[in-house]
């Protein structure tokens, strides 16, 4: 059955992980209905921000999801993300937690890359000034790649000697070796595709396999660099250094202290914040606008007002938000997530039974290219299906692939006659 896919963040101690986790975890002054938060210290809920099918569909003000929470369309999903600590250079080697930190990463689809740009920690997590941070994401990737590297040449004679033996493709024998890391035989089979390699299995030098292994990592482990701690003066430099020799796509600015900070004052009832944006009143700006209640919001002293200003100035006003919310969209978008949305009623949405006219009580986030047979086992398990229909009441097939906006919204109809 297809597993919830797991975001796990990575980095080099005091980089900010379990910072970025509690801000990304703590949704507590939403409204909506939050069963669960932290699962252990390692594994917690965040949520991705989504544009829920009620908008599409004009109902927003009757959606209530079961889990998670939907304003004006804007809808946030559970996602599971795991915190993975005790990685410095050398891990693959054992050094640090080293190999049980790696072997922590084979349940990830996704790794978001948690840097510390302000250059304040050296490659072990030691405060120092003026390190340069583009150096971890070098070492990082070096030591996911070396893990998996030394894993298969380990075992390099045997597997060929078998792979000669028995006739297998080079797709079934490394699957067979890259199994363990949660691939799956399409993973395998896109990297030797775009390789294009000539040579069989059996006559690969060592540079092929270093490719082969290279193209795997890509695959496995689409990476999200979350440049940290961005609030920090010595950070603009480095920055800006980043830039000019990554792809934007992966890059995404961060201060997670910051949206830890905002959203225990909106708990507290100081401000109003909308997570993950740069919207923060105050009771006073609240009162210029011509509220005399100031929203309800309590009073802040000046030590507290300062706070508020200078982060607006240093990071919301400057970089537009504090950066974390759009971590988990830039790492669902590497990995291509399509939210779907099984419905009871495909025709007034709702679940039937439970929640009354409430629409779009639930949501499950699955690959690209996942079928909507897919789902339904996601979904439903091995229960016999009799037929699927998606809005409007149009027939689908099992096969077909669920995108956004397209066999996104799903009635499944249990039993075992295929036509009614
Ligand atoms: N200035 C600044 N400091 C931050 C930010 N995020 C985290 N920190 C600080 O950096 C330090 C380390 O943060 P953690 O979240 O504990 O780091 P970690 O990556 O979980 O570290 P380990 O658990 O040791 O691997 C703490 O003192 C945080 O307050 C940020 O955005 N800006
Ligand atoms: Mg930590």
């Amino acid at each position: 059955m297809p597993r919830d896919p797991l975001i796990g963040l990575v980095g080099k101690p005091s980089s900010g992980k379990s910072t970025t986790l509690n801000s990304l975890t703590d949704a507590s002054s939403k409204v909506g209905n939050f069963p669960f938060t932290t699962i252990d210290p390692q594994r917690a809920i965040g949520y991705l921000q989504i544009s829920c099918a009620c908008a599409r569909h004009n109902v927003s003000d009757k959606c209530k999801p079961n889990y998670g929470a939907c304003v004006d369309g804007r809808r946030s999903v559970p996602i599971e993300l795991l915190d993975v600590a005790g990685l410095v250079p050398g891990a693959h080697q054992g050094k640090g937690l080293g190999n049980k930190f790696l072997d922590d990463l084979r349940h990830a689809d996704a790794l978001v890359h948690v840097v510390d740009v302000s250059g304040t920690t050296d490659a072990e997590g030691k405060a120092t000034r003026g390190y340069d941070p583009s150096q971890d994401i070098v070492w990082l990737r070096t030591e996911i790649v070396q893990w998996i590297l030394g894993n298969l040449m380990d075992k390099w004679g045997s597997i060929k000697r078998r792979h000669v033996a028995v006739k297998n493709t080079a797709v079934e024998t490394l699957q067979n070796q890259f199994s363990g890391y949660g691939s799956t035989t399409q993973v395998v089979a896109r990297c030797l595709d775009r390789l294009g390699l000539k040579e069989p299995l059996e006559q690969w030098s060592n540079e092929t396999i270093q490719k082969v292994v290279n193209a795997f990592a890509d695959e496995k482990f689409p990476t999200v660099i979350a440049l940290n701690k961005i609030d920090h003066p010595d950070s603009d430099k480095n920055i800006s250094k980043i830039a000019k020799s990554h792809d934007p796509k992966t890059l995404v600015l961060t201060s997670a202290i910051s949206e830890v900070f905002l959203r225990r004052l909106a708990k507290q009832g100081f401000v109003r914040y909308v997570e993950g944006s740069e919207i923060v009143d105050t009771r006073e700006d609240l009162i210029d606008e011509g509220d005399p209640e100031g929203g309800g919001l309590k009073e802040m002293d000046d030590k507290l007002k300062n706070r508020v200003e200078n982060l607006k100035d240093m990071v919301l006003y400057r970089f537009g938000s504090t950066g974390v919310v759009q971590v988990l969209t830039r790492a669902a978008e590497l990995l291509g997530l399509v939210p779907v949305f099984p419905v009871r009623n495909v025709h007034s949405f709702s679940s039937g039974s439970t929640g009354g006219n409430a629409v779009f009580r639930d949501c499950v986030l699955v690959k690209k290219g996942s079928t909507v047979g897919d789902v339904y086992r996601k979904v439903m398990g091995d229960a016999p299906l009799a037929y699927v229909e998606t809005a409007g009441g149009v027939r689908v097939s099992e096969d077909n692939i669920v995108a956004v906006g397209k066999n996104d919204i799903l009635s499944f109809k249990v039993g075992r006659a295929q036509d009614p």
